[in-house]
């Protein structure tokens, strides 16, 4: 056993990433994290900024496509808990990146397997499977839960299914302890801007303070179940805790959608959206995930898992954070 718990955490200068690293070090954890190599440093660790002193020694450059790098990250962490949150982790592009996507999201997984079974088996392992394995399937009664058929619709679907079916494999073949996390959506104010909801809190805000004039997106009609980031971490420590690993689907069991989503925004903005927003095909993807809407009952059940935030008091956070920052700007 190891004393002070200690985890690792692959793309912890990510949205979920950074999060889990604060919550974690709230439980007394000692925190370390893989970051890559970037052409800009600077920002580079800035959702990391309240924690920074805390982790600056722990950061190590690693790659999941660079095994020795994972041994090494593994060898200075020592870690009791690995969460695998590194990915190329947007759908639009995955269409783009096909193969790069398919190695990291998909492959680097493996790698991350094999380095753990040869350092230290004993490891228990997070995986950040998603929603988006689901594609276009859907259960009778409308949601996506642990045995809806994975039927997905892009690159990135596919890699994360290869991650997943992997990780069961590993559990199962060996029996080493890994959960795949099943994930909608989740956001914050963290969130990058290509995502849809902080492009169109963001892009609304500059419309309301006059700096920008139209929001072009792509598919209104789609739906998703939102979720808070925030939320969605702490499940992921809960998954770990469990005596035995498993898979489970973390969502609200709430859907929207794209129209609804800005609709609420510009709303709070007190702008008629009809003025400024428009649809354009660039931003529409070869194949479209329609809808999604979760079934946690199993992770809720097991767990004791609830979400504190709902999509409205997501989107206010969003909303008061790029409010207060052109505001700090300004000044
Ligand atoms: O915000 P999105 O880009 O997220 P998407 O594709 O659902 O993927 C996210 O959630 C997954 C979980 O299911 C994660 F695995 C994945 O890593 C990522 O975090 O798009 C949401 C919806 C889509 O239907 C998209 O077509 O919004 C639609 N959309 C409409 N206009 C747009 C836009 N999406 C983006 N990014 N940009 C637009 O202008």
């Amino acid at each position: 056993m190891k004393e002070v718990k200690r985890a690792l955490i692959t793309g912890i200068n990510g949205q979920s990433g950074s999060y889990l690293a604060e919550f974690l070090i709230n439980k007394g954890y000692e925190v370390f994290g893989t970051i890559k190599r970037n052409s800009v440093s600077e920002n580079q660790t800035a959702r990391l900024d309240s924690i920074y002193d805390k982790i600056k020694d722990n950061l190590i450059y690693a790659d999941l496509l660079d095994v020795p790098s994972l041994l090494h990250a593994l060898k200075k962490s020592n870690p009791s808990e690995v969460y695998n949150l590194a990915a190329q982790s947007h759908v639009r592009i995955s269409f783009d990146q096909p193969v790069y996507t398919a190695q990291a999201t998909g492959i680097g997984t493996l790698n991350l397997l094999e380095a753990i079974r040869i350092y230290d088996p004993s490891i228990k392992m997070y995986q950040a499977s998603s929603s988006e394995m689901f594609g276009n399937s859907i259960d009778a009664d409308g949601y996506q839960r642990e045995t809806t058929p994975l039927n997905p619709v892009s690159p990135y679907g596919c890699a994360k299914v290869f991650s997943y079916n992997i990780c069961r494999n590993y559990r199962n073949s060996y029996g080493m302890y890994i959960s795949n996390g099943i994930l909608f959506n989740h956001e914050s104010p963290r969130r990058g801007t290509n995502f849809v909801t902080n492009k169109v809190v963001k892009s609304a805000v500059r419309i309301k303070l006059g700096m920008e004039k139209k929001l072009v997106l792509g598919n209104l009609n789609a739906t998703r179940d939102w979720g808070h980031a925030k939320d969605y971490v702490e499940a992921m420590w809960m998954m770990l805790q469990k005596e035995e690993s498993g898979d489970y689907v973390c969502s609200t069991g709430v859907s929207h959608s794209v129209l609804e989503l800005v609709q609420y925004v510009f709303g709070k903005l007190e702008m008629d959206w009809t003025q400024y927003v428009s649809s354009d095909d660039k931003f529409m993807r070869p194949e479209e995930l329609e809808d999604l809407k979760g079934d946690s009952s199993k992770l809720r059940n097991e767990t004791g898992w609830t979400p504190k935030y709902t999509f409205e008091t997501m989107l206010d956070e969003m909303i008061s954070h790029w409010l207060e920052y052109y505001s700090d700007i300004k000044k």
